[in-house]
């Protein structure tokens, strides 16, 4: 025998052992990783597993509540006379934001930045473009042309529905935001309308509302148990807090239907029989306004582009009001709740330091379009349990908009909430004017620009533009002031 046979066989064996070896080492690397995975406890620690580092805008300072207006003002009132002071305190952080950003875009600099990691998800909408610099780019903010000839009867509508909870006695409020909104979209899509109440809706209330409306109108009576005390909660200890509430003259401090309406509207209006057949819903509150048309189907919109929560202002929360929510909220995600954080989800938008404390940022309810189905899935239905259990909507009073706002931006994934810059909006006292002048005479709008709300120091819009690594719409600093 040659000696060649004996070598070959060597460098077999040889190769077959460093082969071993290879594959030794990853099965450990990838059991220790698990290992160390479930040591994990905080959610900073959740948060970089599932999403990597990210960057904080730490140094922001987070407003203050504030001071109230005597008893005898309106609610419209304090809320007016609050948002100015409120904006002082936010403007500094807010200008040298809006200034970073703004020279950005202006004065590209000579350093190549590194590119963003490319969000599949987002980039997959054709309509979104990378800018240079990694941010999302939406032409027209990704609104879709305007329709030329409205549907007629043939038109196949989406699965959708305007909802409005109300009293019989907001009727003639109704009444105008029922105008407003029939006025500039729904008389060309004739979309129907869900009424709900804690008590029987009137004759007169039905009879009007019917006759406004260009869809079906639908009225829903809330059953007891979904406005009213849960067994768990102990009424004494929220009475205690309601005294407490009142005399720091926290606004709805001291009320109990307000306290049903914000728990009701958190989990409870998507599961009324009568919304079961609708998927896609536009939230509509008495007294609210539109200013620009909408020449096109919103909730198509909504459906093409799989969104699954649309808003137009997005602003801080009074902090008294939920002052244990977050607790909670990492609570809930370290008792098996983290499972349903989504992968490009908005955690940056409603935390500035990786989920460690809230920043109070959400979206303002009053205005929503979403699909029903989020509500409805399994994440959601699990977190409401759980906060509902917690007792905050009683014992604080955790309003809906942060509870929505939160679970939209940890369980839905970036690229599936839009912000409807487009639609110009009112709900006292906060405007929404779309920031473009050509947006503005496109859709023959009828707001002030300069009281465009979205860039002034108390919005969260800036914290959700950069969040989400969109570009701002041209002009937007000059109604930062
Ligand atoms: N049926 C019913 N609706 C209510 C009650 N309180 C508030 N609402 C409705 O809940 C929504 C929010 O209330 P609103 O007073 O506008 O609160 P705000 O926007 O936070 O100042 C509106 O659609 C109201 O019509 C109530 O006691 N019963
Ligand atoms: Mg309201």
């Amino acid at each position: 025998m040659s000696r060649y046979p004996k070598l070959l066989r060597l460098v077999v064996l040889l190769t077959l052992l460093i082969l071993g070896l290879v594959y030794i080492s990853t099965y450990h690397r990838e059991y220790v990783n698990s290992i160390s995975d479930k040591s994990m406890n905080t959610i900073s620690d959740i948060y970089k597993q599932n999403f990597g580092e990210t960057t904080t805008e730490s140094e922001e300072q987070q407003p203050e509540v504030l001071e109230e207006k005597p008893e005898n003002a309106s609610n419209d009132e304090k809320k007016a006379e609050e948002a100015p002071k409120e904006q002082e305190q936010q403007s500094n952080e807010n200008e040298n934001e809006n200034k970073n950003q703004e020279q950005e875009q202006e004065q590209p600099s000579n350093q190549e930045e590194p590119k963003k990691e490319v969000d599949n998800a987002v980039t997959s909408n054709p309509q979104f473009k990378i800018t240079d610099n990694g941010d999302i780019d939406k032409p027209n903010n990704g609104i879709p042309p305007k329709l030329t000839t409205f549907p007629g009867a043939e038109y196949v509508r989406e699965n959708a529905t305007f909802v409005t909870l109300a009293r019989n006695s907001d009727l003639w409020e109704l009444v105008e935001s029922i105008n407003h909104v029939e006025d500039r979209f729904n008389r060309k899509f004739k979309y129907d309308w869900v009424f709900l109440n804690d008590k029987p809706f009137d004759e007169n209330f039905i009879k009007v509302t019917t006759n406004l409306v260009s869809g079906k109108t639908h009225y829903g009576l809330i059953p007891p148990e979904h406005w009213s005390f849960p067994d768990w909660i102990d009424k004494d200890r929220a009475a205690l807090v309601r005294e407490e509430m009142r005399a720091k003259k926290i606004i709805y401090g001291d009320s109990v239907p307000y306290r049903h309406m914000c728990r009701f509207e958190s989990g409870f209006f998507w599961r009324q029989p009568v919304m079961n057949q609708f998927k896609y819903y536009w939230r509509v509150e008495p007294g609210i306004k539109l200013y620009c048309d909408i020449d096109y189907d919103v909730f198509k919109y909504m459906a093409e582009n799989k969104l699954k929560y649309g808003f137009t202002i997005s602003l801080y929360e009074y902090r008294e009001t939920i002052a244990t929510l977050w607790d909670n909220v990492k609570k809930f995600l370290t008792e098996g709740g983290e499972k349903y954080l989504a992968k490009n989800n908005l955690m940056n938008y409603v935390s500035d330091n990786n989920g460690d404390d809230y920043n109070l940022c959400h979206f303002w309810s009053n205005f929503e379009i979403g699909d029903l189905d989020f509500w409805r899935g399994e994440a959601y239905r699990s977190f409401f349990k759980f906060l509902d259990q917690a007792g905050g909507f009683f014992y604080e009073r955790w309003g809906d908009a942060p509870v929505h706002s939160i679970a939209a931006s940890l369980f839905l994934n970036k690229n599936e909430i839009h912000h409807f810059e487009d639609i110009g909006y009112y709900h006292a006292p906060f405007h929404h004017c779309p920031t473009t002048e050509e947006m503005r005479t496109d859709r023959r709008c009828v707001c002030n620009p300069d009281e465009n709300f979205a860039w002034k120091g108390y919005s969260c819009t800036p914290k959700f533009y950069n969040a989400y690594g969109l570009t701002r719409p041209k002009g937007w600093s000059e109604q930062s002031e």
